[in-house]
């Protein structure tokens, strides 16, 4: 099979032919579908084709599991490689402009070429991620029991720098802000003072936030369980709505979806941290059981609707400080990552547009007639119709594919970085 970089904006254009007649045919047909309902079909495309999502670094390469890793051909080797990847992603759907790195995973001497590269290929860079989670070979005190709470202020301390040495490397890159999720708890009641963790954690953060430039955000991101199985530190969104209100407006809480209990409401939680004034963005994923890190909108696409409807609502709200910044966190242990990060960024846009196309005025009447029945099924039916062609016209006014994944698999790509990226991959255990 030939290669073609299925960057080059006359690839996808020739990709593009044989769909252009079907697009035009179902665009024009749901336009009058809408119409009827009083919606403008154009406003709602040009929505879709500005929301944008970031692609996590790590989500490039194949993911695994504590028991195993099963690698692809042509894995990324490096933050460059998986820069090259990204590019795919972004020129195919037009929804991913970003990249969020993970340090030290990404590190690399040279963050002027990375930048460089990256505009290159059309690409900026979204928040940083540390990672105090993991001990590096040359790591002086061990996270074993803990970072930024652990109880001895040396390793504290490390952490701290590691943090402050995020924001540094994101200063170079053109960030705009630090994500920190530490899995710092304990697996056994008594091991830790459930209390001096969360005052340790405290400290810790505010030396963190004051290393912050004037126009970065600091996005705190609860887990429920995982490493720690009995208890963790910002183990829900109160405990990390109360350590953003403690540090100061630069401080936000990012929901990462499968940070909850099965049938925790989501959408409820987001509600909340909109109306705080507090809602930082997503690590957008789909889950059955715990963090499963599955392709976002695989397993409850009604779930990110709501969570969108959310979203919608708080933009006709006109919420003050209301910009979250959305990004995937996933783990591709069975896919393709780059067809799994394209299709996950496509269901965003998809919950998006389903919330953007439901007659809110239908529903308040319904909400303030307690018409319960009514107003159920006045916000479902946003859900229950097909936009695909919206989505595929959004890609279209961006000059992306109408269908991304046969354009990407026509190209040869992973075939060719077979070819160009040698050597054996590790078959360890463990996400990346
Ligand atoms: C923790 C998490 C966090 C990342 C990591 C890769 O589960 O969601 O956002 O640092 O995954
Ligand atoms: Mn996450």
């Amino acid at each position: 099979m030939g290669y073609a970089d299925p960057r080059d904006a006359s690839y996808i254009a020739s990709a593009n032919q044989p769909h252009a007649d079907t697009l035009a045919t179902d665009y024009a047909h749901l336009g009058a579908q809408l119409e009827r309902r009083g919606i403008r079909i154009d406003d709602v495309t040009r929505a879709v084709a500005n929301f944008k999502v970031a692609i996590p670094s790590w989500g490039v390469g194949t993911g695994g599991t504590r028991f195993g890793r099963f690698p692809g051909i042509g894995e990324p080797r490096n933050v460059f490689e998986k820069l090259e990847d990204c590019a795919v992603i972004h020129k195919l759907t037009g929804a991913t402009p970003t990249v969020s790195l993970h340090l030290p995973w990404d590190r690399t001497d040279d963050w002027k070429a990375l930048r460089e590269r990256g505009a290159t290929l059309g690409l900026g860079f979204d928040a940083m991620n540390s990672n105090t989670f993991q001990d590096q070979a040359d790591q002086k005190q061990s996270y074993k029991f803990g970072s930024l709470t652990h109880v001895d202020p040396a390793t504290r301390a490390q952490a701290v720098a590691h943090n402050i040495d995020c924001i540094e490397a994101g200063k170079q890159l053109g960030s705009r802000a630090l994500t920190v999720w530490i899995g710092d708890g304990a697996n056994f009641p008594g091991q830790s003072n459930l209390a001096r963790a969360f005052e340790r954690y405290l400290e810790s953060a505010r030396q963190i936030y004051a290393a912050l430039p004037a126009d970065w955000r600091m996005f705190i991101e609860h887990k429920m369980y995982e490493p720690a199985f009995y208890a963790t530190v910002i183990q829900d969104w109160g405990s990390s709505l109360m350590a953003a209100q403690a540090l100061g407006p630069k401080a936000f809480c990012l929901v990462d979806l499968g940070h909850h209990a099965p049938n925790v409401n989501i959408e409820m939680i987001v509600a909340r941290l909109v109306h705080a004034q507090r809602l930082g963005g997503f690590h957008f994923n789909d889950s059955k059981y715990g963090d499963d890190d599955l392709d976002a909108g695989s397993i409850e696409p009604f779930r990110l609707f709501l969570v969108f409807n959310e979203l919608v609502e708080a933009e006709l709200a006109k919420t003050p400080n209301f910009s979250p910044a959305h990004m995937l966190d996933q783990s591709h242990n069975v896919t393709d990552p780059i067809e799994s990060l394209m299709t996950s960024a496509i269901e965003l846009q998809r919950a998006y547009a389903q919330a953007l196309i439901v007659d809110r005025q239908a529903l308040r009447d319904h909400q303030s007639a307690n018409d319960v029945l009514m107003a159920a099924q006045t916000l479902k039916r946003g859900f229950t119709t097909d936009v695909s062609p919206i989505l595929a016209q959004a890609r279209v006014s961006r000059g992306a594919a109408i269908d991304p994944v046969s354009a990407y698999r026509a190209s040869g790509y992973r075939a060719e970085c077979g070819r160009n990226r040698p050597g054996k991959q590790s078959l360890g255990g463990g996400i990346i």
